[in-house]
């Protein structure tokens, strides 16, 4: 029995998986995933290329039932940012589709081609599922304030906990069909979007790209019951639901419309129920904490708040000098605790920084929130201003400073995210020239980052300045540019 998907198992007669036209039901998942858990044996830690297909969701459970930790690649992700990850997370292999190809920088790992046609009564071998809830299921890559991103480990009981948690929260069942277009190498996509699903003995069905008349499909005539997305997503259907029927309508009779990464603003919020008559619910996460809250569907409706800790989670706001926030008025703002199974186990080969990301047992999030007098949290911002969210992926700032400052005819760089209506915030890169006669080209700019990254760390403007403001230490005052 798989404990961490049971319905591998029980196999339901239902799809497990939809990504496009290929469906794949729960007993050919099973054989799929265990003739890869097979060949999995002996391997320390394995890479998956992450792309939106079946092929990466059964890569993905085929290391779980070997108990081999999986790192997700993004494969847009440039040549910096990819050898980075493949040299801190050090795999033995690298799971791909058929038709994957590969750049250069991932061309030297052995590469395990995953299968989703292994019929469905093949003889392959029982799975090895550790018994162990602290092993580490998976290493999610995520940015911070400085430096390189930073591995994530992720235990199967932190996994098995917060998606039981939100099954609490949301009454998740196995009768509910997720549509999700979200990408497969950060948690919200791949632990909530596919294990998530599976967990529940449900089913999920990838749209591929989001696309507003692919989400009409799928939660219309589909039959799609919950739809998860980033905020940019529910802008961009906000946008076209006051004047596409079909639209509304699909929406208006989902189950559960869930929004998380970043915050949705209110007037999107409202313009979504004007229009459909549906509420959008709100959940907060962390790479490292995984779901810490959420509006629950049995809960008071907060649009604009992210809810109350969900069943399991310990979460408390504490002031500057450390002490707990004991007020629930709404006003007061401390920064987000959380304690919990949830929680990740550590930074990969980081110690010091995993150290430092704890205050006595509980993890800083380094959020900003204020409760009010039912319990729910509002986030109204981050301690740090290098951190951007845009688009709903979480981007450090000084990870892009220091492969701006390598362009030529760059002498010094800042970059910042500024408020944008579509992505929440848009990364812009403030440069100093050189020669102020001699700027770098902006677009030039843009692609050596997309290149060097990944397309979504590109700064989407580029501000020439004679100066950057300092000060007396040197520091850039980021809250003056702009
Ligand atoms: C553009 N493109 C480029 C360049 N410019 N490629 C290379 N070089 C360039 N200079 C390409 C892009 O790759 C993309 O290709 C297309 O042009 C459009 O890119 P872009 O404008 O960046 O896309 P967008 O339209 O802005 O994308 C919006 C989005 C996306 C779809 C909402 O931001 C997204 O998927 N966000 C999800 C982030 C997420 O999952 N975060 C979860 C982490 P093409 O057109 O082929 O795609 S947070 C988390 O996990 C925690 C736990 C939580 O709480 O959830
Ligand atoms: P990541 O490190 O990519 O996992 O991003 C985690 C961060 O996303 C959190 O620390 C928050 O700043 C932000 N976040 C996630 N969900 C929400 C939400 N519903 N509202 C506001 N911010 C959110």
């Amino acid at each position: 029995m798989s404990a961490l998907i049971p319905a591998l198992d029980k196999q339901p007669a239902k799809p497990a998986l939809c990504f496009g036209d290929t469906a794949l039901g729960y007993p050919r998942l099973a054989a799929s995933a265990r003739a890869l858990a097979g060949r999995l044996a002996g391997h320390g830690r394995v890479a998956v290329w992450a792309t939106p297909t079946a092929e990466t969701a059964v890569g993905v459970v085929g290391a779980l039932l070997a108990g081999v930790p999986v790192v997700p690649l993004n494969p847009r992700s440039g040549d910096r940012e990819l050898a980075h990850i493949l040299a801190d997370s050090a795999p033995s292999a690298l799971l791909t589709g058929p038709d994957d190809e590969l750049p250069e920088t991932a061309a030297g790992l052995p590469r395990i081609t995953v299968g989703t046609e292994e019929p469905a009564d093949a003889a392959v071998p029982e799975h090895m599922e550790p018994g162990q809830d602290s092993v580490p299921a998976l290493i999610v890559y995520t940015s911070g304030t400085t430096g390189p991103p930073k591995g994530v480990v992720l235990s199967r009981r932190a996994l098995a906990a917060s998606l039981d948690d939100v099954a609490d929260a949301w009454q998740w069942s196995a009768d509910d069909v997720l549509v999700h277009a979200l990408p497969l190498f950060h948690v919200h996509g791949l632990v909530l979007g596919v294990l998530g699903p599976l967990r529940r003995g449900g089913t999920v069905r990838h749209l591929g790209r989001f696309t507003v008349e692919d989400v009409t499909r799928a939660l219309g005539e589909q039959g799609g019951t919950m739809l998860f997305g980033v905020p940019t997503m529910y802008h961009r259907l906000a946008e076209a639901a006051g004047t596409d029927p079909a639209l509304a309508q699909a929406l208006g009779g989902a189950r559960l419309l869930v929004s998380g990464s970043a915050a949705l603003p209110l007037r999107d919020h409202e313009r979504i129920t004007s229009a459909t008559g549906a509420r959008v619910i709100e959940r907060y996460g962390m790479t490292e904490t995984l779901m810490n809250t959420s509006v629950r569907v049995d809960g008071p409706h907060r649009p604009g708040t992210v809810g109350v800790p969900l069943r399991g989670v310990d979460v408390r706001l504490v002031d500057d000098d450390g002490s707990r926030v004991e007020a629930s008025d709404g006003e007061t703002v401390g920064e987000i605790q959380v304690r919990g199974p949830n929680l990740f186990t550590e930074y990969l080969n980081r110690p010091g920084a995993t150290a430092d990301a704890f205050a006595g047992g509980w993890f800083r999030t380094g959020d900003m929130a204020t409760r009010d007098a039912e319990g729910c949290y509002r986030i109204v911002g981050r301690r740090s201003t290098d951190l951007i969210k845009s688009g709903g992926y979480k981007i450090g700032a000084g990870e892009i400073e220091n492969c701006l400052l390598e362009y030529p005819g760059v002498r010094e760089a800042a970059v910042t995210g500024v408020s944008d209506p579509d992505l929440g915030e848009r990364i812009v890169a403030w440069i100093v020239p050189a020669d102020d006669a001699d700027r770098p080209d902006a677009a030039a700019l843009a692609e050596h980052v997309a290149g060097r990254l990944a397309p979504h760390k590109r700064p989407r403007e580029v501000r020439f300045t004679t100066a950057l403001p300092r000060n007396d230490m040197g520091k850039v005052m980021k809250r003056e540019l702009g």
